[in-house]
């Protein structure tokens, strides 16, 4: 995609119904007509729904279902989170991808991507993450804190996430300690917090978030039939994809704030009055021990307390929970 084609896009995308001229267009981007005509048509080829009129211009009537740098940037811009954004059709994981790319540079970034051919979550579980239907994205941030603050951090992006699904879904939306975001019994979100550090502390933190966006209930097979679902299921709507967008980074840029200046207990109440694990028999699963118990609390460390069927207690920082 041309510089070009990313600003005709924008343009296009912020006018939203109106036509604007091809003049209009080129005046503003200092280009010729026959240019503008040119990208316009590669828009259209890239399955944008543009319609053009002689004598009244272009009106975009639908994007595909595809990130367009050129929208994503301005769409993030208020936000000062990340030096800079990659944005891909495919990759294998932006998880990975993530990883490579914060070698040798201190910069903060978000990868984003249409689709992963090998979309991971923790201990190495597939994550499905399928072409144009969902957010897969990973986020790079170089937090000046101690490296033992890596579960706190975990625990304010979950609320980020929950509360920006929550703008657009209709249902209540829930936190599952420590790595999931739900959707009455299924899961809408996965994510998953990594850390490079040395002897000095954090040398980056990476976050991969797995949003199911725009998924209908029949895409969704095999035992994800059972076990996941999409915020456009309980939006009953399609969710324009720059807008969650919007809301999710603006959500994650004041989690993080308050995630450099506070402790977990400010967020604590919050944290349990959202949670979906209270009240009822899990199985637990810790360093490949599995036991059944019942969630308790949360303290001010964020550590979940656990009552087994013995009546021990146990306090886990990070698990595995069957609901
Ligand atoms: P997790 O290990 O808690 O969740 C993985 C489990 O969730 C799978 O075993 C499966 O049962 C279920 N699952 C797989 N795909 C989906 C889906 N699309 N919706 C609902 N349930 C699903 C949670 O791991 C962390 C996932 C992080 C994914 C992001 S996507 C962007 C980034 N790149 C990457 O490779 N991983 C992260």
């Amino acid at each position: 995609m041309s510089k070009y084609s990313k600003a005709v896009v924008y343009m296009l995308y912020q006018y939203e119904s109106e036509y604007i001229s091809g003049q209009f267009i080129a005046e503003q981007l200092s280009i010729s007509r026959t240019a503008v005509k040119k990208v316009i048509d590669q828009l259209k080829e890239e399955g944008c729904q543009i319609e053009s009129i002689n004598h009244k211009g272009h009106r975009l009537i639908q994007l595909p279902d595809k990130w367009y740098k050129g929208i994503v940037m301005p769409t993030i811009q208020s936000q000062h989170l990340f030096e800079h954004v990659d944005v891909f059709d495919q990759v294998e994981s932006t998880q990975l991808l993530a990883k490579q790319k914060l070698v040798g540079n201190t910069d903060t970034f978000l990868i984003l991507s249409d689709e992963q051919t090998k979309g991971k979550g923790r201990f190495n579980r597939p994550w499905a993450s399928a072409k144009g239907k969902g957010l897969w994205m990973s986020i790079v941030l170089r937090p000046d804190v101690p490296f033992d603050t890596i579960t706190k951090f975990n625990l304010f992006m979950a609320l980020g996430i929950r509360d920006a699904i929550q703008q657009f879904s209709k249902s209540d939306v829930s936190v599952k300690w420590p790595n999931d975001i739900y959707i009455n019994n299924q899961k809408v979100c996965g994510f998953l917090t990594e850390m490079v550090a040395n002897s000095d502390g954090i040398e980056a933190v990476i976050c991969g978030i797995g949003i199911n966006m725009n998924q209908e209930p029949s895409d969704f097979t095999g035992e994800l039939a059972q076990k996941a679902t999409s915020i456009r299921i309980h939006k009953k709507d399609k969710v324009n994809r720059y807008d969650f967008l919007e809301v999710l980074i603006s959500q994650i840029e004041y989690r993080y704030k308050q995630f450099i200046k506070e402790p977990f207990s400010s967020i604590r109440d919050e944290y349990i009055a959202t949670s979906n694990i209270w009240h009822k028999q899990l199985r637990f699963t810790e360093n490949n021990v599995q036991f059944k118990g019942e969630a308790i609390d949360i303290d001010d460390n964020g550590f979940l307390i656990v009552l087994d069927e013995n009546k021990q207690q146990h306090q886990l920082m990070s698990a595995d929970i069957e609901l």
